[in-house]
């Protein structure tokens, strides 16, 4: 098999090209073809050396498919030292990104240049891990320890220019990358400068207490994660221990982390976020529509959060509201959240301005005519909804694709109003439209591949996350979450209070407890949509009888000042209500529910078993394509911690035979409306495989 390393000398340069697509990923056949061509340097005719790589990128970093396997020589660490005792200079040239063990190749070089666009990080924190080939030992002898520190922790990577600021790059280079590092090299070797080993750079120290405050900050912006405090340990011995037994204590890290659930579960992530974006039976090379218009119908906090994504990617936005004043209502909304933005250091108020311009308000259909996308962000209504579609179906040329925002409702029923239900399909976002990650694309019955093929991609644009839901009620996400909502408010009707559920959720790792996250989103929303339905649907009254009462009590959440909670106007920190209390105690007395102690435990065991049993049935179904993709929508959309891999790889760490028990002990505790195993649970169990075993089994 052919290296994807190849060496050769040009001008007395030795230059080593990594060619190993999609992001030259350091695959064990790229480690020895390094490892190879620094040992044929150390006696050839070169007199200095450069590492580059063919395609889009640097080294993206370690070959992550490779995790979990048994590790083959050359490790990474020691290509790194090799690379760094080299006696000739070597000198990285960088492109696209530099991340995790690429950039570390590229600090045990002895200098590094990049192109101006080029970016430069440490992401391993991401994946649960922390920098494992002598990163944590080397940043902080190139750019201090606070950098490094907030590099390592944060994740995110920086623009050359930035890295050049601290010192990381020596060299911002533009035009072609491989003569201008050649023309660098051929300087270096007439300068007669020497190998420069980042190792025997000293670290600057810090203020005693520096790295104790550092713990306590990360403890709280991540919190239940190891890594990052891992990594603080790592700092703390690049200041404290010579530099090998830096890397030795950082190697003992690493393999922590690396054994951790806590990073299966965010590789698990990493993989499923990537393998959402694929949409089975849907041929790669489907032709896409071209999307440059777009129109939004219904300028309330949804739709006019949806405008801005089009107008940030560059799209020219038609926002339309049936009235002058509701129009108005929903630019105020969005001239808000761009000054929000601006304040918030996310862009600058020029980039403001000119997103700003391209959304364009309007109360005439008329002006959708030439819109290439339209969303209907209306109420959550059917009837209103087809109403919407059928003049949409009227007025927009042929071609263009029809797109609900809604939350629940049936598309298929939607499309069915049109004359061209091809075209019709589900876009729904998460609120606020303009900040959430995720983006649930519900495919309908009869909407062609062109169409879905369409809104994977330009999910992408607007910088969304895009899962397939197939159409059912709530589709993937809220149809879950239904049965995690019964179960919290099960759990204070029964005697735990609202302060004990979110804490024990929170405790857990959910970035918002359940009754606060309905505070958040307003009580009167599942209020409305509860009354829309026959008495026979509304679902079991012990779970839903105190949030109607607040409800009728003028009590819709955080926009009334009180909910569950009570909010303080100008902190809207959240605070326990007496008055709560005594209505729960009323209603439970009035069901004929009787109280007992609710332990965390049984909390969190309820709540997430109940979103495992119906994710199990909405992947019998065909709803979702994949357990990852439930993951993805469950962290991208619901705030659930990417460190417990979403639930259904929580299922799998758990294990499922010890879920199927819990589930099978709660069906006798509290009757099998609620908690009759989903049958692919049972199966899974009885032929004692994972979930993870059974989605690789599916056809891909
Ligand atoms: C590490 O380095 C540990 C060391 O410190 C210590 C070791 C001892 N490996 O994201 P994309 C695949 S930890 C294997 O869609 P983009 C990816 O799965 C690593 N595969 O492209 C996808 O495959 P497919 C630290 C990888 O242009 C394809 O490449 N590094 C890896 O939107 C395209 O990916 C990181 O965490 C990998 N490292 O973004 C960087 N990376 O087409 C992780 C990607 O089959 N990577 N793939 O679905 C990224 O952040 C982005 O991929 C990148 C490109 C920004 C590079």
């Amino acid at each position: 098999m052919n290296s994807p390393v190849s060496y050769e000398i040009i001008d007395s340069i030795g230059v080593i090209t990594v060619d190993n697509p999609p992001v030259n990923a350091l695959s064990h056949a790229v480690r020895e073809g390094i490892l190879d061509a620094i040992q044929v340097t150390k006696s050839d005719e070169s007199r200095a050396v450069v590492i580059l790589c063919a395609g889009r990128t640097f080294i993206a970093g370690a070959d992550i498919t490779e995790f979990g396997k048994p590790p083959r020589e050359p490790h990474l660490p020691d290509l790194c030292n090799t690379i760094e005792a080299s006696s000739k200079p070597v000198v990285a040239a960088i492109h696209g990104t530099a991340l995790g063990g690429g950039l570390e190749v590229a600090m045990s070089c002895h200098y590094r240049c990049a192109l101006q666009g080029a970016k430069v990080g440490l992401p391993e924190v991401r994946l649960g891990l922390l920098p494992g080939a002598g990163g944590t030992q080397r940043l902080p002898r190139l750019v201090g320890v606070g950098a490094a520190l907030d590099m390592m922790t944060g994740g995110s990577p920086i623009g050359a220019v930035e890295a050049a600021g601290h010192g990381l790059i020596d060299k911002v280079v533009d035009g072609e990358l491989r003569e201008a590092a050649l023309a660098w090299c051929r300087e270096l070797v007439a300068e007669g400068a020497a190998r420069r080993a980042t190792s025997e750079l000293p670290v600057d120290g810090v203020p005693a207490g520096t790295l104790d405050a550092y713990r306590d900050a990360v403890a709280k912006r991540a919190r239940g994660q190891v890594a990052p405090q891992r990594i603080v340990d790592c700092v703390e011995a690049s200041l404290t221990l010579p530099f090998t037994e830096g890397l030795a204590l950082e190697r003992e890290k690493f393999v922590e982390c690396m054994q951790s659930p806590q990073s299966a579960a965010l590789r698990h992530m990493f993989f499923a976020e990537r393998e959402a974006a694929k949409v089975r039976g849907l041929p790669k090379d489907t032709p896409l529509r071209e999307v440059s218009k777009v129109g939004v119908i219904g300028a309330g906090t949804m739709g006019s959060g949806i405008a801005m994504n089009f107008a940030n990617a560059g799209m020219q936005v038609a926002l339309l509201e049936v009235g002058d004043e509701a129009l108005a209502r929903g630019l105020a909304i969005i001239d808000r959240n761009y000054e929000g933005g601006v304040k918030r250091g996310k862009l600058s108020e020029a980039q403001a301005l000119e997103c700003r311009g391209r959304i364009a308000g309007t109360t005439d259909y008329g002006s959708l005519a030439d819109a290439d996308l339209v969303i209907e962000a209306v109420f959550e209504n059917l009837g209103l909804k087809q109403e919407v579609f059928t003049k949409l179906d009227a007025v927009c040329r042929q071609g263009a694709i029809l797109a609900t925002n809604t939350s629940y409702q049936d598309v298929n029923k939607i499309a069915a109003v049109t004359s061209r239900p091809r075209d019709v399909i589900g876009l729904h976002f998460f609120s606020p439209a303009h900040i959430m990650k995720l983006l649930e694309v519900v495919r309908a019955g009869k909407a062609a591949d062109d169409v879905l093929a369409t809104c994977m991609a330009l999910a992408k644009t607007i910088r969304k996350t895009p899962v397939v839901s197939g159409v059912c009620y709530g589709f993937i996400g809220n149809r879950m979450l239904g049965h995690y909502a019964r179960e919290a408010q099960l759990c204070v009707i029964e005697g735990a209070t609202p302060e004990q559920v979110d804490a024990a959720m929170e405790e857990w790792g959910m970035a918002m407890g359940p009754l606060a996250v309905f505070d958040l989103a307003g009580l009167d929303v599942g209020y409305k949509a509860r009354q829309g339905l026959p008495e026979s649907e509304r679902g079991d009254p012990r779970a839903c009888r105190v949030a109607d009462a607040l409800v009728e009590m003028g009590r819709l959440g955080q926009k009334t000042g009180a909910g569950f909670y009570r909010y303080d106007p100008e902190t809207r920190r959240r605070s326990s209500d007496p008055e709560v209390q005594a209505l729960i105690e009323r209603e439970a007395s009035v069901l004929g529910v009787e109280r007992r102690e609710v332990d965390a435990q049984e909390i969190v065991d309820r709540l997430l078993f109940a979103l495992v049993n119906e994710g199990m049935n909405i992947l019998d179904e065909g709803i979702a394509q994949r357990p990852g993709d439930i993951d993805v929508v469950y962290v991208y959309g619901y705030g659930f911690p990417a460190w417990r891999g979403g639930p259904m790889h929580y299922a799998d760490a758990t294990g499922l035979a010890q879920v199927h028990e819990r589930v099978c002990e709660f069906r006798q505790r509290f009757g099998a409306e609620n908690w009759t195993p989903a049958p692919l649970l049972v199966r899974l169990v009885e032929a004692g495989e994972t979930l993870a075993a059974w989605a690789k089994s599916q056809v891909n």
